[in-house]
């Protein structure tokens, strides 16, 4: 079952049940402390809520409504270097940081790190931002998890988590520069609730990123590639922290573009994942400090 956060055509925001070509409203007015897709998410049995929550469900074609991040109250973090693929660009990209990166790929604690509150996530179909002050920045696309309050692993989406390669690379500690800044995070657009046990393998991330209409770059990856276990991400996490509102947890990227590739103004990525989805957003690169 795929959950959203949508924008009717009257400018209401509701949560919905997205199927093949339309959407169903749910009517939460009845629903005891459930007014937001994060309190459906947390409840005790969300597919049971749901369930009973579509017997007065509202139906409306796809194309009547705007998705917006299913992200209500919740912090976004994200995990690093889960991949091979992400150790190896890391190592080759920083001088200094080599060995942090080679040692946390197999260290028990992995790289977790703070991305984004929900202001700075923008929507499907809005712009992500490359910063002014970076010639070097990628998008990273990320298999997503949606936790509840006790981190337990209650749906999962898509996640991109932009960063400033060249930031990052001069200095580790420039981290918290190179990937959190204003709209440097696309969330979504719907929220597949955990029900069923994960085929890792066949589950397919696909990155393509479009230049003037025409595919500039492409790669793919599975879940099967990441090191770490997804309860495992969502446990450490959850360790000595509280997340009363849940948390969006990014799971680290397997797909690194090319070296000699940095996003422009108006590129166009889309990230697949099999089982949720398409998440595209357009690219602006700030022009200069706010
Ligand atoms: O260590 C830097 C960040 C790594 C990351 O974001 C990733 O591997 O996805
Ligand atoms: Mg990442």
């Amino acid at each position: 079952m795929k959950l959203a956060k949508v924008k009717t055509a009257d400018g209401t925001v509701r949560v919905a049940v997205v199927e093949e070509a339309q959407v169903q409203l749910l009517d939460l007015s009845g629903s005891n402390n459930i007014s937001t897709l994060a309190d459906v998410l947390n409840s005790e049995k969300p597919q049971e809520l749901v369930t009973t929550l579509l017997a007065n469900a509202e139906t409306c074609a796809l194309e009547s409504v705007e998705f917006l991040a299913p992200v209500d109250h919740q912090e976004t973090w994200a995990a690093g270097v889960t991949y091979k693929r992400s150790q190896v660009a890391r190592m080759e990209e920083s001088e200094t940081g080599a060995s942090h990166y080679d040692l946390v790929y197999t260290a028990d604690r992995p790289e977790l790190f703070f991305k984004a509150t929900p202001n700075r996530i923008v929507n499907p179909g809005e712009a992500v931002r490359v910063r002014h002050d970076s010639q070097w920045s990628v998008p990273e696309p990320e298999f997503t998890l949606v936790l509840n309050p006790k981190m337990e692993i209650v749906g999962y989406t898509i996640g991109n988590d932009m960063s400033a390669r060249d930031i990052e690379g001069e200095n580790p500690l420039y981290l918290p520069q190179a990937k959190v800044y204003r709209q440097c995070c696309s969330i979504g657009p719907v929220v597949q609730l955990a029900s069923e046990t994960l085929d890792l393998a066949a589950t397919k991330i696909d990155l393509v990123i479009e230049r003037q209409g025409k595919t500039i770059t492409s790669d793919s990856t599975n879940l099967g590639q990441l090191y770490r276990k997804l309860p495992d991400l969502a446990g450490w996490l959850g360790r000595e922290d509280e997340f009363p509102n849940g948390a969006f947890l990014l799971t680290g990227t397997g797909i690194v573009p090319d070296d000699d590739f940095s996003l422009e103004d108006g590129d166009v990525i889309t990230i697949s994942i099999t089982g949720i989805g398409s998440l595209k957003n357009p690219v602006v690169k700030g022009t200069g400090p706010v």
